[in-house]
């Protein structure tokens, strides 16, 4: 960065390492969320490396069986807590000021904060593997696996101390972004009227505010358990471990939102601009995002139909949980009336939109036949659920996330990243995906269970691990030509300028990168989408 950053806008700007250490300046805290969450994605990957390398066929012993635990364990909490979560408060932080027109968050000091405390839970979760091992109770660390007497040892200690502090980053982050959009938006901005992924982000962070004190909860008595001798999650002791399932699915259904919502106002951002047509139904989008942050606090326990609830309960939660597909649904629609009739522009960011679109809608499908309690009881526990929730994350999430990194990784960086690496990118991630889980349903079929460390040959489900195995190796070359592409490109790729893809909104309308003050003069705006409407007059009406 600091290489090309001379010749490019924002020069003047202090760098050197002791500038990035004391930042509060949302974009540089920015940076070094999305910085900090690629490396640990990195790590997760060469996890999901190592996993599919043992599966790759039957009876196979490429690491002892102790050891799978914890990288499984690892992979799993690392993508969750260490990637997703956080890398969408990255691109929340650099590019919600820069949305609404406003200067910085509202509490710059605690920007910092939240940042430096997501670092110290990597950090702690990741020192694990060297202290004495790393946590090996799955990224769901269900009790009384993860009590004392089944996990000695420190493991799940390290475990626990990590989510908290990642929790309390989150938490910080959400009061933060809820702050800054309701008190600093430039003049003429209405709340109703922000930009989707602004939007996203308050909801995703009412939702944060929400949720995560109930895992906080469960990670203390569990902790206390562990170490103070109380007995919240021992039945000899007279606790429950279903406390442990209820108060982690509180937080960790809604948390597929908190991955997923902000995803889709990042794809509501690039859609538009790629199909040379305003967003489609605004207001349908942004509402039914509210309708999914509210349901989505009612079916938590679609996560628990085997734990022996009475009927009206399993019916209850599988009832809501089909419901909750109907907003999604309703936003799929607009999204493709978007790009109905526009004149799509197949950029890598619209590529991976795109991608985010079919992916997500297969693992929506999939979620809903795993609603149907019936079905979940057949396949609960096997490779089909790991099948569907990378469909979700992994093509819905990360597929946003990269389209994001196209779209507004000029607006970083100064400069474009190269189309052609970018397009075999997409390419390859996309046929790397598919090959690595879709085959994982079958296995589920197939009765594959969830977690294993190996299996018995003759069971038919050799063949479609080693597809899985080669598709995830496609998928890690894929991310490889990233790297290049972004680094390359950091250093000698176009120069975007300050509006490279005729944007629609506020962060277009300064440089690339932004000054430290974002504006030079404080932007005033009327309707949904202040540049367009000055770059094409007359194609507002049709709106
Ligand atoms: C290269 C890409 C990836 C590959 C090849 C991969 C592969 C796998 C495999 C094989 C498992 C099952 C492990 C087992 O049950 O023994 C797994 C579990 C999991 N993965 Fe991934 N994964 C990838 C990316 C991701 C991403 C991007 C996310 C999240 C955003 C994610 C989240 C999870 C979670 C939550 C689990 C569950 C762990 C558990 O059962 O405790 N993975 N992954
Ligand atoms: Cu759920």
């Amino acid at each position: 960065m600091a290489t090309a950053s001379h010749t490019l806008p924002g020069a003047g700007a202090p760098t050197g390492l002791l500038s990035w250490l004391t930042t509060v300046d949302h974009k540089k805290i920015g940076i070094l969320y999305l910085y900090t969450t690629f490396f640990f994605f990195i790590i997760g990957g060469l996890e999901a490396l190592t996993v599919r390398t043992q599966l790759a066929w039957s009876n196979l012993k490429f690491i002892s069986a102790d050891l799978y635990n914890q990288v499984f364990t690892m992979h799993g909490t690392t993508m969750i807590f260490l990637v997703v979560v956080p890398i969408l408060a990255g691109f929340g932080n650099y590019f919600v000021p820069l949305l609404i027109g406003a200067r910085d968050m509202a509490f710059p000091k605690l920007n910092m904060l939240s940042y430096w405390l997501l670092l110290a839970g990597g950090i702690v979760l990741n020192a694990s593997f060297l202290l004495g091992g790393a946590p090996n109770a799955g990224w769901t660390s269900y009790a009384p696996l993860s009590t004392a007497v089944y996990s000695q040892g420190t493991s799940i200690d390290f475990w626990i101390i990590g989510l908290l502090l990642g929790g309390t980053s989150s938490t910080l982050g959400a009061i933060n972004f809820l702050v800054t959009t309701i008190t600093m938006r430039c003049p003429g901005m209405k709340m109703t009227e922000l930009p989707m992924f602004a939007w996203s982000m308050v909801v995703t962070s009412v939702m944060v505010l929400f949720s995560t004190p109930m895992i906080t909860v469960a990670l203390l008595l569990l902790f206390l358990d562990r170490n103070f001798g109380t007995v919240y999650f021992s039945v000899p002791g007279g606790g429950d471990p279903l406390i442990w399932q209820n108060l982690f699915w509180f937080y960790s259904h809604p948390a597929v939102y908190i991955m997923v919502l902000p995803a889709m106002g990042i794809i509501s951002e690039v859609l538009p601009v790629f199909s040379r047509k305003p967003l489609f139904g605004y207001q349908f989008i942004a509402w039914s995002s509210v309708f999914i942050m509210i349901l989505g606090f009612s079916v938590w326990a679609h996560h628990m139909f085997q734990v022996g609830s009475p009927l009206q309960v399993d019916t209850f939660f599988a009832t809501a949980s089909m419901i909750i597909a109907v907003p999604t649904g309703i936003k799929i629609f607009n999204w493709i009336g978007t790009m109905w009739g526009g004149a799509l522009k197949l950029t890598t960011a619209m590529l991976f939109a795109i991608g985010f679109i079919a992916m997500f809608v297969i693992g929506g499908i999939t979620g809903v036949s795993l609603a149907i309690v019936p079905i979940n009881w057949q396949v609960h526990d096997t490779y089909y659920v790991v099948g569907h929730l990378h469909y979700v994350l992994f093509g819905g999430s990360m597929f946003g996330i990269f389209s994001g990194l196209y779209y507004w990784g000029p607006k970083i960086t100064g400069r474009k990243l190269n189309e052609t690496l970018g397009k075999w990118h997409f390419w390859l991630h996309t046929l790397g995906f598919n090959l690595t889980f879709f085959g994982m349903h079958i296995l589920g079929l197939l009765g594959m269970p969830r977690r294993i460390y190996t299996y018995a040959s003759g069971q038919g489900w050799d063949v479609l691990n080693l597809i899985s195995t080669i598709g995830a190796f496609t998928i890690a070359f894929s991310v490889l030509l990233f790297i290049v592409n972004w680094f390359v490109s950091l250093r000698s790729g176009e120069v975007a300028g300050d509006d490279p893809w005729g944007g629609a909104t506020l962060e277009w309308a300064t440089s690339s990168p932004p000054p430290v003050h974002n504006f030079d003069k404080v932007p005033t705006v009327k309707g949904l989408n202040p540049l367009w409407a000055d770059a094409h007059p007359g194609e507002q009406s049709h709106y």
